[in-house]
């Protein structure tokens, strides 16, 4: 059997959703308030993904301009019906459950209709007589009833409007363990299976399945749940569950999930945050069995290169509350970004950035600042690390809980054209405090003689899922709080 790759798509990507149409596979994960929103990343292959295009394309197919940190999109599915593809989601804290369509899975898709699912992590199926059942996650984020869970929930659904058609009810939620969530329903031979995820998205959660010949229950809980758990092991994927269901090509079955890559001694720090991973799945009396979650180094550590030449901008792109078009522009010389005042600590600074991808590796970047800019890591806007050029002087900052601790360089003369970097680096010795961390983070510049001089080195265990507790993982990238910024080349390499 071929090896597939683990993680299957790296950096920050929750929640992933599957759907194979023919030849091809699609993969849809959670962005929170990053725009564009939503990518759909295709395969021929179930090895190499690319980004195709983003369901979320506009600033209004979501309510992302104020949306709290951790709120916006959330753990979407993807699926494919009668020539049309379908994203469900969740603006959590926004628009709410919404349902997106397209012809063309690389978009353009439509403006979204906001359903009356209550709830969250919303699943779409169509039974065999073309009736669409929802089930989805009853943990309801508005109201009187804020953070009350009422289990897993189902009720039809009328794709056309977005309207429950009856009263949702309850439906097998699991085996006790917290946050019963992420619900997909498939019909595979005579059964209707029911695959959630329970225990929390952090290192308690698993994944369960339950059975019934009815869409509708009543579910049979599978023999050994949670059939696929990292709890208590001390596997380097840790986290593993919220999975979606595919049957490659070839006819085996696989299931999508998101995982973390725990680091440092005791495991605790996951620096990208949530990724997609693949377990291949086998049957043994028509219950799934699922292979814990490996680490397969098929794939090297994806490099990325862009000088801006390109007639569009790369999908790889985003920004905060905002799309990267509404802050910057490609002129001949590069991105050009206008400061607006925002730093890296508000909410919706002048920033283009993209997923690190990398645990090991340098990013640079060539710029040109008139004013305050540089490279900024985040998790969010308590939780960042920058290397800034302001008005002539170099500065590394380490802001985090707004606490902020300032370094300046003392060799850096301000050139038309700098090149700034931040180089990610393993932990130095295992016994000891720094041993405890995932990696530490070096920040600089590159001198005349073209190598490095560093101007500080911070914890990277800080910028950490298990730390920062956003739902994000580390994005990196060029911002402008005030003057221009011009990004003529980034690159995220080995070296
Ligand atoms: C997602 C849900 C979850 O909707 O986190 O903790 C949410 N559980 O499954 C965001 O990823």
């Amino acid at each position: 059997m071929v090896e597939l790759p683990n993680p299957l798509i790296p950096g920050f990507n929750p929640d992933p959703s599957v759907v194979r149409v023919g030849d091809d596979y699609y993969v849809c994960t959670s962005t929170f308030e990053y725009l564009p929103g939503l990518p759909i990343y295709h395969s021929k292959d179930m090895i190499n993904w690319k980004t195709i295009g983003h369901v979320v394309t506009t600033e209004h197919q979501l309510e992302s301009a104020n949306i709290p940190t951790n709120g916006g999109a959330w753990a979407p599915t993807i699926r494919h019906h009668d020539g049309v593809f379908y994203v469900v989601v969740t603006d959590a804290m926004g628009r709410g459950t919404l349902m997106f369509t397209a012809t063309d899975p690389a978009g353009p898709w439509s403006d979204g209709i906001v359903t009356n699912i209550s709830g969250i992590d919303p699943d779409i199926f169509w039974d065999e007589d073309g009736t669409c059942y929802a089930t989805f996650s009853g943990l309801q984020l508005t109201g009187i009833e804020f953070g009350k869970h009422l289990g897993i929930q189902q009720a039809k659904l009328d794709t056309t409007t977005g309207q429950l058609l009856e009263e949702p009810r309850s439906i097998w939620s699991g085996v006790g363990g917290m946050f019963p969530e992420a619900p997909h329903i498939y019909k595979i031979g005579e059964y209707y299976y029911l695959f959630i995820a329970e225990g929390g998205t952090e290192r308690g959660h698993g994944e369960s399945v339950a059975r019934s010949k009815s869409v509708a229950g009543p579910f049979e809980s599978g023999p050994n749940n949670p059939f696929l758990s990292a709890r208590s092991t001390i596997r380097p994927v840790q986290n593993t569950g919220h999975g979606d269901l595919v049957q490659l090509k070839d006819g085996t079955w696989a299931m999508v999930l998101l995982g973390m890559r725990t680091r440092g001694q005791t495991r605790s720090f996951s620096s990208l945050g949530r990724e997609t991973f693949v377990s291949r799945i086998t049957w043994e009396n028509d219950w799934p069995v699922a292979e814990p979650v490996h680490l397969n180094d098929v794939l090297p550590e994806p490099e990325f290169v862009d000088d801006f030449t390109a007639n569009q901008l790369n999908h790889e792109w985003v920004g905060i509350r905002r799309l990267p078009s509404s802050v910057s522009k490609v002129e001949s010389d590069g991105l050009h970004i206008k400061g607006e005042n925002a730093s890296m600590s508000e909410l919706r600074p002048a920033f283009v950035g993209k997923r690190l991808r990398r645990h090991i590796g340098i990013v640079k970047a060539d710029i040109s600042v008139t004013g305050v800019g540089g490279i900024s890591i985040r998790y969010d806007e308590v939780s960042h690390y920058d290397i800034e050029i302001a008005n002539g002087k170099l500065i590394a900052r380490s802001s985090l809980s707004r606490v902020v601790h300032e370094v300046e360089a003392k060799n850096f003369y301000a050139e038309t054209n700098s090149t700034l970097y931040m180089e990610f680096v393993n932990t130095k010795a295992i016994f000891s405090i720094d041993g405890q961390s995932c990696d530490f983070i070096r920040l600089g510049f590159i001198n005349k003689n073209g190598d490095k001089e560093q101007v500080a080195e911070f914890d990277g265990r800080f910028l950490a899922a298990e730390v920062a507790c956003s739902f994000t993982g580390r994005v990196i990238g060029t911002y402008c709080t005030s003057g221009e910024l011009v990004l003529h080349k980034y690159s995220e390499t080995a070296q």
